[in-house]
Protein backbone atom coordinates (compact mmCIF):
# COMPACT_ATOMS: atom_id res chain seq x y z
CA UNK A 1 0.00 0.00 0.00
CA UNK A 2 1.33 3.51 -0.84
CA UNK A 3 1.26 6.31 2.19
CA UNK A 4 1.01 9.33 1.03
CA UNK A 5 2.67 12.50 2.81
CA UNK A 6 1.05 15.48 3.81
CA UNK A 7 1.66 18.37 1.29
CA UNK A 8 3.19 20.64 3.02
CA UNK A 9 5.25 17.94 4.85
CA UNK A 10 8.72 18.95 5.96
CA UNK A 11 12.03 16.40 4.46
CA UNK A 12 15.52 17.74 5.26
CA UNK A 13 18.42 16.82 7.43
CA UNK A 14 19.85 17.99 10.89
CA UNK A 15 23.26 19.70 11.28
CA UNK A 16 24.34 20.99 14.55
CA UNK A 17 26.90 24.21 14.76
CA UNK A 18 29.90 22.72 16.63
CA UNK A 19 29.75 19.62 15.28
CA UNK A 20 30.11 20.80 11.81
CA UNK A 21 31.41 24.53 11.67
CA UNK A 22 34.87 24.34 12.55
CA UNK A 23 36.82 26.47 15.13
CA UNK A 24 34.22 27.38 17.95
CA UNK A 25 37.48 28.60 19.76
CA UNK A 26 34.64 30.07 22.41
CA UNK A 27 32.90 27.05 23.66
CA UNK A 28 33.22 24.95 26.52
CA UNK A 29 33.74 21.71 24.39
CA UNK A 30 36.71 23.36 22.77
CA UNK A 31 38.04 23.62 26.13
CA UNK A 32 37.33 19.96 27.20
CA UNK A 33 38.36 18.58 24.09
CA UNK A 34 41.67 20.29 25.25
CA UNK A 35 41.78 18.89 28.73
CA UNK A 36 40.35 15.27 28.33
CA UNK A 37 42.77 14.90 24.89
CA UNK A 38 40.00 14.06 23.12
CA UNK A 39 40.07 14.33 19.19
CA UNK A 40 39.30 17.62 18.48
CA UNK A 41 36.62 19.36 16.00
CA UNK A 42 38.89 21.70 14.71
CA UNK A 43 37.78 23.04 11.53
CA UNK A 44 35.12 20.22 11.25
CA UNK A 45 33.45 20.30 7.44
CA UNK A 46 34.37 24.03 7.53
CA UNK A 47 30.82 24.41 7.17
CA UNK A 48 30.81 27.89 8.66
CA UNK A 49 32.87 29.41 5.65
CA UNK A 50 30.91 26.76 3.57
CA UNK A 51 27.37 26.88 4.12
CA UNK A 52 25.79 28.03 0.77
CA UNK A 53 28.14 25.23 -1.10
CA UNK A 54 26.20 22.74 1.70
CA UNK A 55 22.83 23.76 1.05
CA UNK A 56 23.39 23.63 -2.30
CA UNK A 57 23.70 20.23 -1.94
CA UNK A 58 20.74 20.51 0.46
CA UNK A 59 18.81 21.84 -2.43
CA UNK A 60 19.75 19.10 -5.26
CA UNK A 61 19.03 16.46 -2.81
CA UNK A 62 15.24 17.65 -3.07
CA UNK A 63 15.53 19.01 0.93
CA UNK A 64 12.65 21.95 1.67
CA UNK A 65 13.66 22.06 5.34
CA UNK A 66 17.21 21.57 7.30
CA UNK A 67 17.59 21.70 10.98
CA UNK A 68 20.53 24.02 11.91
CA UNK A 69 21.72 25.06 15.29
CA UNK A 70 23.30 28.54 16.45
CA UNK A 71 25.96 28.78 18.49
CA UNK A 72 25.78 30.48 21.56
CA UNK A 73 29.76 30.81 22.12
CA UNK A 74 29.59 32.95 19.32
CA UNK A 75 27.49 34.79 19.39
CA UNK A 76 27.84 35.58 22.63
CA UNK A 77 32.20 35.14 23.33
CA UNK A 78 32.43 36.47 26.14
CA UNK A 79 30.30 37.68 29.05
CA UNK A 80 27.42 40.50 28.18
CA UNK A 81 29.43 40.89 24.73
CA UNK A 82 27.54 40.21 21.59
CA UNK A 83 28.73 39.91 18.58
CA UNK A 84 26.84 41.61 15.60
CA UNK A 85 29.01 40.34 12.99
CA UNK A 86 28.20 36.85 14.27
CA UNK A 87 24.81 37.53 14.18
CA UNK A 88 24.84 39.01 10.80
CA UNK A 89 26.69 35.84 9.95
CA UNK A 90 23.53 33.47 10.59
CA UNK A 91 21.35 36.25 9.44
CA UNK A 92 22.63 35.45 5.70
CA UNK A 93 22.70 31.54 6.57
CA UNK A 94 18.85 31.89 7.17
CA UNK A 95 18.51 33.90 4.20
CA UNK A 96 20.43 31.76 2.22
CA UNK A 97 18.69 29.12 3.12
CA UNK A 98 15.49 30.85 2.19
CA UNK A 99 17.06 31.87 -1.52
CA UNK A 100 16.98 27.84 -2.03
CA UNK A 101 13.45 27.62 -0.46
CA UNK A 102 14.57 25.45 2.43
CA UNK A 103 12.72 25.77 5.69
CA UNK A 104 14.89 26.86 8.39
CA UNK A 105 13.96 24.85 11.73
CA UNK A 106 16.38 26.42 14.11
CA UNK A 107 18.16 24.52 17.56
CA UNK A 108 19.17 27.76 20.32
CA UNK A 109 20.91 25.10 22.36
CA UNK A 110 22.72 21.99 20.93
CA UNK A 111 24.90 20.51 23.88
CA UNK A 112 27.43 23.18 23.70
CA UNK A 113 27.65 26.67 25.99
CA UNK A 114 30.06 29.83 25.72
CA UNK A 115 33.52 29.03 27.84
CA UNK A 116 32.22 31.68 30.27
CA UNK A 117 28.66 30.70 31.06
CA UNK A 118 30.29 27.72 32.27
CA UNK A 119 32.84 29.52 34.07
CA UNK A 120 30.28 31.38 35.63
CA UNK A 121 28.90 27.73 37.13
CA UNK A 122 26.68 27.16 33.92
CA UNK A 123 23.47 25.08 34.36
CA UNK A 124 24.33 24.48 37.89
CA UNK A 125 23.37 28.34 38.44
CA UNK A 126 19.89 30.13 38.65
CA UNK A 127 21.50 33.18 36.52
CA UNK A 128 21.70 30.67 33.88
CA UNK A 129 18.40 31.42 32.60
CA UNK A 130 19.05 34.92 32.42
CA UNK A 131 22.05 34.31 29.92
CA UNK A 132 20.07 32.60 28.25
CA UNK A 133 17.03 34.63 27.96
CA UNK A 134 19.36 37.49 26.87
CA UNK A 135 20.95 35.39 24.03
CA UNK A 136 17.45 34.18 22.69
CA UNK A 137 16.50 37.84 22.60
CA UNK A 138 19.21 38.65 20.30
CA UNK A 139 18.61 36.14 18.44
CA UNK A 140 14.52 36.81 17.68
CA UNK A 141 15.72 40.31 17.09
CA UNK A 142 16.99 39.46 13.75
CA UNK A 143 15.83 36.19 13.47
CA UNK A 144 12.24 36.24 14.24
CA UNK A 145 10.61 37.47 10.67
CA UNK A 146 12.97 34.55 8.65
CA UNK A 147 11.85 31.63 10.82
CA UNK A 148 8.89 30.28 12.33
CA UNK A 149 10.29 26.76 13.89
CA UNK A 150 12.27 26.96 16.96
CA UNK A 151 13.71 24.06 18.66
CA UNK A 152 14.87 25.28 22.30
CA UNK A 153 17.15 22.73 23.70
CA UNK A 154 18.43 19.80 21.49
CA UNK A 155 18.05 16.38 23.83
CA UNK A 156 17.93 17.65 27.87
CA UNK A 157 18.58 14.66 29.25
CA UNK A 158 21.70 13.31 26.99
CA UNK A 159 22.91 17.11 27.74
CA UNK A 160 22.38 15.95 31.80
CA UNK A 161 23.02 12.43 31.43
CA UNK A 162 26.68 12.62 29.55
CA UNK A 163 27.82 15.95 31.51
CA UNK A 164 26.25 15.60 34.95
CA UNK A 165 26.03 12.13 35.48
CA UNK A 166 28.70 10.19 33.89
CA UNK A 167 30.89 13.06 33.32
CA UNK A 168 32.72 12.44 30.11
CA UNK A 169 30.77 15.87 28.51
CA UNK A 170 31.74 19.15 29.69
CA UNK A 171 30.99 20.14 32.59
CA UNK A 172 32.13 17.21 33.78
CA UNK A 173 30.50 16.26 36.81
CA UNK A 174 29.27 13.44 38.16
CA UNK A 175 26.82 14.00 40.77
CA UNK A 176 22.83 13.33 40.46
CA UNK A 177 22.66 16.15 42.80
CA UNK A 178 24.21 19.07 40.78
CA UNK A 179 22.33 17.19 37.84
CA UNK A 180 18.71 17.76 39.02
CA UNK A 181 19.97 21.01 39.93
CA UNK A 182 21.45 21.72 36.19
CA UNK A 183 18.02 19.98 34.72
CA UNK A 184 15.47 22.41 36.75
CA UNK A 185 17.42 25.26 35.48
CA UNK A 186 16.90 24.43 31.46
CA UNK A 187 13.25 23.44 31.80
CA UNK A 188 12.81 26.80 33.29
CA UNK A 189 14.90 28.54 30.86
CA UNK A 190 12.99 26.36 28.18
CA UNK A 191 9.62 27.41 29.92
CA UNK A 192 10.86 31.18 29.69
CA UNK A 193 12.16 31.45 26.41
CA UNK A 194 8.89 29.54 24.91
CA UNK A 195 7.06 32.52 26.25
CA UNK A 196 9.65 34.97 25.05
CA UNK A 197 9.71 33.55 21.44
CA UNK A 198 5.33 33.36 21.09
CA UNK A 199 5.21 36.98 22.45
CA UNK A 200 7.53 38.21 19.72
CA UNK A 201 5.75 36.45 17.31
CA UNK A 202 2.43 37.86 18.58
CA UNK A 203 -0.65 36.57 15.92
CA UNK A 204 2.32 35.26 13.16
CA UNK A 205 2.52 31.50 13.48
CA UNK A 206 5.28 29.79 15.33
CA UNK A 207 6.20 26.66 15.64
CA UNK A 208 8.25 25.85 19.19
CA UNK A 209 9.95 22.63 20.89
CA UNK A 210 12.50 20.25 22.35
CA UNK A 211 14.40 18.06 20.05
CA UNK A 212 13.45 14.47 22.54
CA UNK A 213 16.05 11.60 22.18
CA UNK A 214 13.57 8.51 22.62
CA UNK A 215 14.27 5.34 22.98
CA UNK A 216 12.87 2.01 22.84
CA UNK A 217 13.27 0.52 26.18
CA UNK A 218 13.10 -3.60 25.81
CA UNK A 219 13.04 -5.91 28.83
CA UNK A 220 16.50 -7.98 28.68
CA UNK A 221 14.51 -11.62 28.02
CA UNK A 222 17.78 -13.70 29.66
CA UNK A 223 17.07 -13.98 33.72
CA UNK A 224 14.77 -12.01 36.14
CA UNK A 225 12.61 -11.15 33.33
CA UNK A 226 9.47 -9.79 35.55
CA UNK A 227 11.62 -7.51 37.22
CA UNK A 228 13.72 -6.40 34.40
CA UNK A 229 10.72 -5.37 32.63
CA UNK A 230 9.96 -3.06 35.74
CA UNK A 231 13.31 -1.32 35.07
CA UNK A 232 12.30 -0.84 31.31
CA UNK A 233 8.81 0.84 32.08
CA UNK A 234 10.28 2.80 34.92
CA UNK A 235 13.39 4.42 32.20
CA UNK A 236 10.70 4.41 29.33
CA UNK A 237 8.70 6.59 31.80
CA UNK A 238 11.42 8.59 33.06
CA UNK A 239 13.55 8.65 30.27
CA UNK A 240 11.22 8.99 26.99
CA UNK A 241 8.04 10.77 28.63
CA UNK A 242 8.61 12.99 31.79
CA UNK A 243 9.72 16.21 30.33
CA UNK A 244 6.84 15.83 27.71
CA UNK A 245 4.50 15.38 30.00
CA UNK A 246 5.57 18.39 32.18
CA UNK A 247 6.15 20.50 29.11
CA UNK A 248 2.64 19.45 27.39
CA UNK A 249 0.91 19.79 30.88
CA UNK A 250 2.49 23.46 31.02
CA UNK A 251 1.36 23.67 27.37
CA UNK A 252 4.87 24.60 26.55
CA UNK A 253 5.24 22.43 22.75
CA UNK A 254 3.55 23.29 19.78
CA UNK A 255 4.87 20.08 17.86
CA UNK A 256 7.00 16.73 19.47
CA UNK A 257 10.02 16.92 18.08
CA UNK A 258 11.43 13.12 18.35
CA UNK A 259 15.36 12.01 17.72
CA UNK A 260 14.91 8.26 17.35
CA UNK A 261 17.55 5.99 16.79
CA UNK A 262 18.18 2.87 18.67
CA UNK A 263 16.41 0.32 20.79
CA UNK A 264 17.92 -0.37 25.09
CA UNK A 265 17.69 -3.67 26.49
CA UNK A 266 17.35 -3.26 29.95
CA UNK A 267 17.96 -5.40 33.04
CA UNK A 268 17.23 -4.68 36.91
CA UNK A 269 19.26 -2.84 38.82
CA UNK A 270 19.99 0.16 41.63
CA UNK A 271 18.43 2.66 41.07
CA UNK A 272 16.92 3.13 37.60
CA UNK A 273 17.85 -0.69 35.89
CA UNK A 274 21.27 -0.79 33.66
CA UNK A 275 21.80 -1.50 29.96
CA UNK A 276 22.28 -4.81 29.15
CA UNK A 277 25.24 -5.20 26.58
CA UNK A 278 25.49 -8.94 26.98
CA UNK A 279 26.65 -11.23 24.11
CA UNK A 280 23.25 -12.80 24.58
CA UNK A 281 21.63 -10.07 22.56
CA UNK A 282 22.30 -10.82 18.71
CA UNK A 283 19.89 -8.22 17.42
CA UNK A 284 21.02 -5.66 14.34
CA UNK A 285 23.89 -3.62 15.78
CA UNK A 286 25.34 -0.60 13.72
CA UNK A 287 29.32 0.15 14.22
CA UNK A 288 28.71 2.21 17.33
CA UNK A 289 26.64 -0.85 18.78
CA UNK A 290 23.35 0.48 19.04
CA UNK A 291 20.81 -1.71 18.29
CA UNK A 292 18.65 -1.18 15.20
CA UNK A 293 14.49 -1.32 15.39
CA UNK A 294 12.93 0.86 13.28
CA UNK A 295 9.70 -0.58 14.75
CA UNK A 296 10.44 0.93 17.59
CA UNK A 297 10.08 4.87 15.70
CA UNK A 298 6.69 3.15 14.98
CA UNK A 299 5.56 2.03 18.58
CA UNK A 300 7.39 5.38 19.81
CA UNK A 301 5.03 7.22 17.31
CA UNK A 302 1.83 5.88 18.11
CA UNK A 303 2.36 6.48 21.88
CA UNK A 304 2.76 10.20 21.13
CA UNK A 305 -0.74 10.01 19.93
CA UNK A 306 -2.01 10.94 23.30
CA UNK A 307 -1.03 14.43 23.28
CA UNK A 308 -2.84 15.50 20.30
CA UNK A 309 0.32 17.50 18.56
CA UNK A 310 1.82 17.67 15.50
CA UNK A 311 5.34 15.03 15.84
CA UNK A 312 8.53 15.75 13.72
CA UNK A 313 11.46 13.88 13.31
CA UNK A 314 13.87 16.05 13.94
CA UNK A 315 17.32 13.19 13.85
CA UNK A 316 16.89 9.78 12.65
CA UNK A 317 19.98 7.89 11.41
CA UNK A 318 23.59 5.73 11.51
CA UNK A 319 26.48 5.68 10.28
CA UNK A 320 26.75 2.77 7.78
CA UNK A 321 29.85 0.99 6.51
CA UNK A 322 28.22 0.87 3.19
CA UNK A 323 25.52 2.07 0.99
CA UNK A 324 23.04 -1.28 1.76
CA UNK A 325 23.13 -0.60 5.71
CA UNK A 326 22.10 3.24 5.14
CA UNK A 327 19.42 2.52 2.65
CA UNK A 328 17.79 -0.06 4.98
CA UNK A 329 18.05 2.06 7.65
CA UNK A 330 16.36 4.89 5.91
CA UNK A 331 13.49 2.76 4.93
CA UNK A 332 13.11 0.63 6.95
CA UNK A 333 12.43 3.61 9.47
CA UNK A 334 10.65 5.31 6.98
CA UNK A 335 8.18 2.94 7.09
CA UNK A 336 7.66 2.91 10.40
CA UNK A 337 6.97 6.35 10.22
CA UNK A 338 4.70 6.28 7.20
CA UNK A 339 2.58 3.37 8.89
CA UNK A 340 1.77 5.57 12.51
CA UNK A 341 0.96 8.36 10.05
CA UNK A 342 -1.26 5.94 8.44
CA UNK A 343 -2.68 5.04 11.59
CA UNK A 344 -3.60 8.85 12.76
CA UNK A 345 -0.22 10.38 13.72
CA UNK A 346 0.03 13.74 12.84
CA UNK A 347 3.40 13.84 11.70
CA UNK A 348 4.75 16.91 9.59
CA UNK A 349 8.39 16.50 8.89
CA UNK A 350 11.31 13.74 9.06
CA UNK A 351 15.22 14.89 9.26
CA UNK A 352 18.14 12.84 8.87
CA UNK A 353 21.03 12.91 11.25
CA UNK A 354 23.39 14.44 9.29
CA UNK A 355 23.18 16.18 6.17
CA UNK A 356 27.01 15.77 6.40
CA UNK A 357 29.63 13.90 8.11
CA UNK A 358 31.06 15.23 10.87
CA UNK A 359 31.84 15.52 14.62
CA UNK A 360 30.41 13.02 16.68
CA UNK A 361 31.38 14.79 20.12
CA UNK A 362 33.99 12.03 22.46
CA UNK A 363 33.23 9.90 19.50
CA UNK A 364 35.49 12.11 17.30
CA UNK A 365 35.05 11.84 13.53
CA UNK A 366 34.87 7.95 13.38
CA UNK A 367 31.47 7.70 12.45
CA UNK A 368 30.05 9.22 9.22
CA UNK A 369 26.24 9.92 9.47
CA UNK A 370 25.33 11.97 6.33
CA UNK A 371 23.98 12.20 3.39
CA UNK A 372 27.33 13.78 2.08
CA UNK A 373 30.65 11.84 2.65
CA UNK A 374 32.96 14.89 3.35
CA UNK A 375 37.13 14.25 2.93
CA UNK A 376 38.45 16.00 5.72
CA UNK A 377 41.71 16.71 5.11
CA UNK A 378 40.46 19.10 1.92
CA UNK A 379 36.60 19.01 3.11
CA UNK A 380 35.42 17.87 -0.33
CA UNK A 381 32.18 16.67 -0.46
CA UNK A 382 30.72 13.59 -2.46
CA UNK A 383 27.16 12.92 -2.25
CA UNK A 384 26.57 9.19 -1.06
CA UNK A 385 24.37 7.02 -2.81
CA UNK A 386 21.54 6.39 -0.51
CA UNK A 387 21.17 10.09 -0.43
CA UNK A 388 20.11 9.71 -3.98
CA UNK A 389 17.34 7.48 -3.05
CA UNK A 390 15.98 9.73 -0.27
CA UNK A 391 15.81 12.23 -2.67
CA UNK A 392 13.31 9.97 -4.69
CA UNK A 393 11.23 9.35 -1.73
CA UNK A 394 11.12 13.29 -1.19
CA UNK A 395 9.84 13.33 -4.36
CA UNK A 396 7.09 11.00 -4.54
CA UNK A 397 6.60 12.20 -0.99
CA UNK A 398 4.92 8.95 -0.43
CA UNK A 399 6.60 5.42 1.11
CA UNK A 400 5.29 1.31 0.51
CA UNK A 401 4.03 0.06 3.03
O1 LIG B 1 25.43 13.61 16.76
C1 LIG B 1 24.38 13.47 17.66
C2 LIG B 1 23.62 14.77 17.80
O2 LIG B 1 24.45 15.79 18.25
C3 LIG B 1 22.49 14.61 18.80
N1 LIG B 1 21.67 13.45 18.51
C4 LIG B 1 22.36 12.20 18.25
C5 LIG B 1 23.41 12.40 17.17
C6 LIG B 1 24.10 11.06 16.87
O3 LIG B 1 24.70 10.56 18.02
Amino acid sequence: MKIHFPASFLWGSSISSYQLEGDNCFSDWFLWEKKKRLEPAGASTDHYRRFREDFSLANSLGHNALRLSLEWSRIVPQKGIFSDEQLKHYIDVVEDLRIKKIEPVITLHHFTNPAWFVQEGGWLKPLSIDYFLEYVRRVLAVLKDKCSYWIIFNEPLVYIYNGFIRGIWPPGIKSAKSALTALKNILKAYSLSYEVIKASYKDKPSYISIAKHMRVFTPCGYFNYGQNNIFAFLRSKLFNFRIIDNLAEKRRLDFLGINYYCREFVKAAPFLGKECRDAHHRDDKNEIGWFIYPQGLYNILMRLKKYNLPVIITENGTPGLNNEQYHDFLSTHLNSAAKALNEGVDLRGYFWWSLLDNFEWDQGFAHKFGLVEVDFSNFTRKVRPFAGEYKKIIEQNSVEI
